[in-house]
């Protein structure tokens, strides 16, 4: 085994304070990376040593591998963790920290490579039993046999561009008519992107649930998979609310799905944490998508259910350990969720809101985590992501992770800038994010401007959530406990309480 001694986190905010602290635990020293618009950042002060890299443009910056690997050599560093985002999917930085005789924590570079093309990913899934989207596996280059085949899987069709993910490159295809023309402008689109022009087709599955499993392996061969997150609620393919475990999956399922994650990860002999990526369609068919080939920002859910430190876990496999525990060891114990506080104005199409946090307190007590980057007093800066926390909360089944969510909704005060909290409570109040009958098309479906203020938790929509969660005690067979609607009333007696925060 290569013990780290020294880890760079070659991130900022909420990820780098998150892997800082991992670092910590395990005895390992630390080094934090930053911008000059990031001086102040709690990361910067969290760290053993903080080197600046450049200006606040991310490419001027965070995502300057030259100058951080100027800065391992420079301090003695040993190892280098990406978080999310920034360098963390770039298979050719990781090759250049192996080159440098350092430790990229995360997969290699041909793992990265294979995956963060979607076409080869498809390819290199081919010999497992990978239950694919009807379409096509290869790059399109016939317009007729294109045609001919979208027709075969029937129309609506979806056009991707191989080297997008995560929602970019994508066009719905309506009818054959339209075909040629949308499959020009998707060739033009992707070459001028991503500086690749492959497309494929996929038949359109309308309503999906997006499903995505945690894996884990090791430089010995042994991979599992930690269980399901489920992220259906998004807007704009921005993940606004995930949960773990899924509402839907049945144990079965649940194996099923997860078998199929650890044969992904097995084609690509994965090493480290990843993300299996699924589609769910009505019928509860299943479908590969994409392997995320990093730690994701939703972790914590699963770290909640699984009683894991993934950052851990990570760092033990890039040192060469074999994982500590087999697929049957693992269990889930309760229910998470996690809401995304962005510091946008939901009232507002949900624009960016920067400036500066001037109330700014952190709900607390049984069953809430807190992940994020910033005090009281702080600027958010303008240059990158504006999420500024992650709001996890975990309870013995879904019902009290809702609650405590809620609870938790309540007791957060940020003042000085416009934030999703309002919108996060709208939606865990929702009649079909309570009964866990909903889609990515959710916000589409139960959106609009005027829906936060009817969840403001005073009066009558209090009392909707109660009627809501009485209704599914009725109808459920488990015993479920009395507290749901006396939560619900002290989560508006404690707000009436307040003025004048947010
Ligand atoms: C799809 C799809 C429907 N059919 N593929 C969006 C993100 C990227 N990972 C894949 N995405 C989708 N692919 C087929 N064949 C619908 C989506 C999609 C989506 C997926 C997961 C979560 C939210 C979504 C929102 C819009 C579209």
């Amino acid at each position: 085994m290569k013990q780290i001694k020294k880890l760079l986190v070659a991130n900022r905010g909420e990820i780098a304070l998150r892997v800082l602290r991992s670092a910590k635990e395990m005895g390992i020293q630390t080094v934090a990376i930053y911008s000059t618009a990031d001086r102040n950042a709690l990361h910067v002060r969290y760290a053993d040593e903080a080197v600046c890299v450049g200006g606040p443009q991310s490419s001027e910056s965070y995502l300057r591998g030259d100058a951080i690997l100027e800065a391992c050599r420079r301090l003695g560093v040993d190892a280098i963790h990406p978080g999310y985002g920034f360098l963390s999917e770039n298979a050719e930085f990781a090759r250049l920290v192996t080159e440098a005789g350092l430790i990229f924590v995360g997969p290699s570079p041909e793992a990265m490579n294979i995956m963060g093309d979607k076409l080869s990913a498809k390819q290199a899934v081919k010999a497992y039993n990978i239950p694919l989207v009807p379409g096509t596996d290869e790059a399109i280059s016939d317009v007729e046999e294109a045609k001919r085949i979208a027709a075969e899987v029937g129309f609506p069709i979806l056009i991707k561009a191989s080297a997008g993910g995560g929602g970019k490159g994508m066009r719905i295809v309506n009818s054959a008519a339209e075909f040629e023309e949308q499959m020009q402008l998707a060739i033009n689109e992707a070459t001028s992107a991503f500086g690749d022009g492959s497309v494929f087709i996929e038949k359109f599955v309308t309503g999906p649930r997006h499903i995505e499993i945690q894996v884990l392996g090791d430089e010995h061969g042994n991979i599992v998979h930690l269980f399901e997150r489920e992220c259906s609620i998004q807007r704009r393919h921005q993940k606004v609310i995930e949960e773990a475990p899924s509402s839907v999956l049945t144990p079965e399922l649940r194996a099923r799905m997860g078998q199929c994650a650890v044969d992904v990860a097995r084609a690509c002999d994965y090493t480290g944490a990843g993300t299996v990526e699924f589609l769910l369609d009505e019928q509860r068919n299943f479908y590969f998508l994409e392997m995320n080939t990093r730690l994701q920002v939703e972790h914590p859910v699963t770290e909640q259910i699984t009683g894991l430190d993934l950052v851990k876990e990570q760092i033990r496999v890039a040192q060469g350990l074999p994982l500590p525990f087999s697929q049957q060891d693992l269990t889930i114990t309760g229910h998470a969720l996690e809401l995304r506080v962005y510091a946008e104005d939901p009232q507002n199409n949900f624009l960016p809101d920067i400036g500066t946090l001037t109330t700014y307190v952190r709900p607390q007590g049984p069953g809430v985590r807190v992940d994020d980057g910033f005090e009281q007093g702080m600027d958010i800066p303008i240059y990158y992501d504006p999420m500024i926390a992650k709001l996890v909360t975990f309870g013995k089944d879904r019902q009290e992770a809702i609650e405590r969510m809620l609870r938790a909704i309540d007791e957060y005060q940020i003042t000085g800038i416009q934030t999703t909290l309002g919108f996060g409570r709208y939606v865990l109040q929702h009649p079909a994010f309570v009964s866990g009958d909903f889609d990515t098309n959710f916000i589409r479906d139960h959106f609009s401007p005027t829906a936060i203020a009817d969840a403001a938790p005073q009066g009558p929509t209090t009392e909707k959530l109660a009627a809501v969660l009485t209704a599914m005690l009725l109808t459920e067979k488990k015993p479920a406990p009395a507290t749901a609607a006396d939560s619900a009333a002290s989560v508006s007696n404690w707000k009436r309480n307040r003025t004048g925060i947010r």
